[in-house]
């Protein structure tokens, strides 16, 4: 029986995650097997019910559904490759963080084997792991997710399937930790500018975070405006001219407070680039020609 609410789950891969999301499968009462190269790592998942399985072949063949999460997909080669037969039959669902392009390939390695594949990007530290606002992507193969659906969600109340192709749950995972650090950069450098003006972090920080909140009304038309596939941009809220003269702003005072321009002078030259090309009266959303342009850089 795979899938129901007491389906056996493997877990291959015992580090701070893999510790976790065994866990999470023996708190709501799954069967799990786990294994790993050092075994020493399994026993306090052992204490909490755990099998522990001398080999990862004998781990693989325990259950139809095979968590993987190890450093890297060399690691988890080196681990299942030698076990080629084992694996016929399987799901293997690989939280192991990687490239699209080797999700696709574990793809085409793990059908070669028998096995129906899943590629997972976790977007959660090991604590949250189990809990309503872990946000776990997986792609792959269908029906495998659908199938095993009720067991991965006990990972993450935030778990969603993203589509067939195996690399999907990468670029969902590696375009959020883009957003994240875009944010942040701009959260930080903002900060440093008030601070050189002697306010504190703390006071700036309640206008940054509702900022966003705007920031979040912007996207949405854009995000429309970019589907539409049109070329069109109606600068709904603000022209990208406008935008321009207010990037000139942040630089000048980044220059006079004696804080780092590197940050306003790239959103500077991108956005000139677009002006260059004809786009000043667009809205932000036209920068998406930039991005999906790399060779006219
Ligand atoms: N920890 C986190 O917050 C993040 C969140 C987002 C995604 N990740 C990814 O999860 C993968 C594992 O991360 P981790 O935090 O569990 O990492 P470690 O604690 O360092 O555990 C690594 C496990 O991999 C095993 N391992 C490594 N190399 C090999 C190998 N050649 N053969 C067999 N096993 C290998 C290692 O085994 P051992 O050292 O205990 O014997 C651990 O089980 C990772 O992709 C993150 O990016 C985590």
């Amino acid at each position: 029986m795979a899938g129901n609410d007491r389906s056996p789950v493997t877990v291959i891969g015992l580090g701070l995650m893999g510790q976790a999301l065994a866990a999470a499968f023996l708190r709501a009462g799954h069967p799990t097997t786990v294994w790993n190269r050092t075994p020493e790592k399994a026993a306090d998942l052992v204490r909490e019910g755990a099998v522990l399985a001398p080999t990862a072949a004998e781990a693989v063949t325990a259950s139809e559904l095979v968590v993987v999460c190890l450093t890297t997909y060399d690691a988890m080669h080196e681990v299942l490759d030698p076990l080629d037969g084992a694996l016929s039959g399987r799901v293997l669902a690989n939280l192991t963080s990687g490239s699209s392009e080797q999700a696709r390939e574990t793809e085409t390695w793990a059908s070669e084997r028998g096995a129906a594949y899943l590629d997972g990007a976790i977007m959660a530290i090991p604590a949250m792991i189990g809990g309503d606002e872990a946000v776990l992507f997986y792609s792959g193969s269908a029906s495998a997710f659908e199938k095993h659906e009720a067991t991965l969600k006990l990972l993450g109340g935030r778990t969603t399937y993203v589509g067939e192709d195996p690399g999907l749950a990468v670029l969902y995972d590696v375009a959020l930790l883009g957003v994240m650090w875009g944010t942040l950069n701009s959260f930080v450098h903002g900060a440093a500018l008030l601070k050189s003006a002697g306010i504190d972090a703390t006071a700036f920080l309640p206008w940054a975070t509702s900022w966003l909140d705007a920031v979040k009304l912007f996207a949405t038309d854009y995000a429309g405006q970019i589907d539409a596939g049109d070329a069109k941009y109606p600068a709904n809220d603000a022209k990208l001219s406008t935008h321009f003269a207010s990037i000139e702003h942040l630089l000048h005072e980044s220059e006079t407070q004696g804080v780092s321009t590197e940050l306003p002078a790239f959103v500077h030259a991108l956005v000139k680039r677009a002006l260059d090309k004809g786009h000043g009266d667009n809205s932000y959303a036209a920068m998406i020609e930039l991005f999906q342009d790399p060779k006219a850089s």
